[in-house]
């Protein structure tokens, strides 16, 4: 296979509502799609989940812009690939960028299962034809528009909750959803927002009978969540701490995690990430599929991870219409009692629409 060019846009979309998380609101999503074509003029596309700030990790969507305009889409155009796994030693020289470098590789994924005429969920070893999705729903501002919202997506179907928090919206935030939903399956999303010092209440909130807690402390500190994990009966589930294989396998060495939630631009790529996903498999790791809030065209990507035999808790990959007025795609992404099915078209399974695209790309640059 050659990739005979690139093309790069860069969206904007507006969601249509804010997310906020310990780290912030955001309801503009700047990010940015590839588009990987072959000499036959076959398109495969890869989605960037980065945001126009870097507070969910350093990169950002201008930073992912010039990676892959200067270094990674250079390292891969014009040259022969026998298989998308070929682009981790391509990108090797270039440190970590893990989103950029997925957006690339996810759309060389793509073209490669549609040259092949497969399913991409096929194509990376996936079993399933139904995968679970629960949600994620961010900090709000008044408790009972966030017990509304917890009411409409039970009702709807969707088979875990999940809850951000961070310190002085957590234990009487939990306390208040306990009381109303008793028996819903739950989990809490920190971002990174607690410290060791926060011990106590963070062992307080294993009175809620939490699916786990989503990424307590910093990134970078698995030594200290190991520490913590060995304080709280709640199962430690890491995001941002996850960046390839190796961290996965230290983490689980160190007892600094329980349930890992995959993100594949977090981990530079779907070969990374299943990679991780045989690791958690055998180490007895639960495993999910988090979101970044993707357009239909991540999202895409994200259920053919998911159709992988070891995903077997529900993930964070909602309907389209949660987050879009239009999606980019079509279909659209639509759950049903908390299930999608795993489309059976080639490639990524959806077709990319592309007056949707044109009408929210801000910019553009073609590379040969
Ligand atoms: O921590 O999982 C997270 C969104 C943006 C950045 C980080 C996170 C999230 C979510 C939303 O939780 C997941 C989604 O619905 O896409
Ligand atoms: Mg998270």
């Amino acid at each position: 296979m050659k990739i005979e060019k690139v093309k790069l846009y860069k969206i904007n979309m507006r969601m249509r509502n804010p997310f906020t998380t310990s780290f912030g609101t955001e309801q503009d999503r700047l990010f940015l799609l590839v588009e990987a074509i072959d000499e036959q003029g076959l398109s495969g596309w890869g989605e960037c989940v980065t945001s126009e700030r870097p507070l969910y990790s350093e990169e950002f969507t201008q930073s992912s812009w010039y990676m892959l305009e200067k270094f990674l889409v250079p390292a891969v155009v014009k040259k022969e690939i026998d298989h998308p796994d070929d682009l981790q030693e391509l990108f090797h020289a270039y440190k970590r960028n893990n989103m950029a470098k997925s957006a690339l590789e996810a759309a060389v994924w793509d073209l490669y299962a549609k040259s092949k005429g497969e399913p991409l969920a096929k194509t990376l070893g996936g079993v399933k034809s139904k995968i679970q999705v629960g949600i994620s729903l961010g900090i709000e501002e008044n408790i009972d528009s966030l017990l509304e919202s917890i009411k409409g997506k039970v009702d709807e179907g969707y088979k875990r909750i999940k809850v951000k928090i961070k310190p002085g919206k957590d234990i009487d935030v939990l306390r208040e959803i306990r009381a109303n939903f008793p028996d819903i399956p739950l989990m809490a999303d920190a971002n990174s927002a607690y410290t060791l010092k926060d011990i106590k209440v963070l062992k307080a909130m294993d009175q809620f009978n939490l699916m786990m807690i989503e990424q307590p402390l910093t990134a970078g500190d698995l030594i200290d969540h190991a520490t913590l994990q060995k304080e709280i009966e709640t199962p430690i589930c890491l995001d941002e701490s996850i960046h390839s294989y190796e961290n996965a396998r230290q983490a689980i060495e160190l007892g600094s995690v329980n349930i890992i939630n995959m993100k594949v631009g977090r981990v530079g790529g779907l070969t990374q990430a299943k990679k991780i996903h045989d690791l958690c498999e055998k180490e007895n790791i639960p495993l999910w599929c988090g979101g970044m809030l993707e357009s239909g065209i991540g999202r895409a990507h994200n259920i053919a991870i998911t159709s992988l035999a070891n995903f077997n808790l529900p993930g964070d990959t909602a309907s389209s219409s949660r987050y879009w007025e239009k999606d980019l795609i079509e279909p659209e992404v639509v759950v049903e009692q908390g299930e999608l099915l795993v489309p059976e078209k080639p490639g990524i399974g959806f077709d990319v629409n592309l007056e949707e695209v044109e009408r929210n790309t801000i910019e553009r640059k073609v590379i040969e």
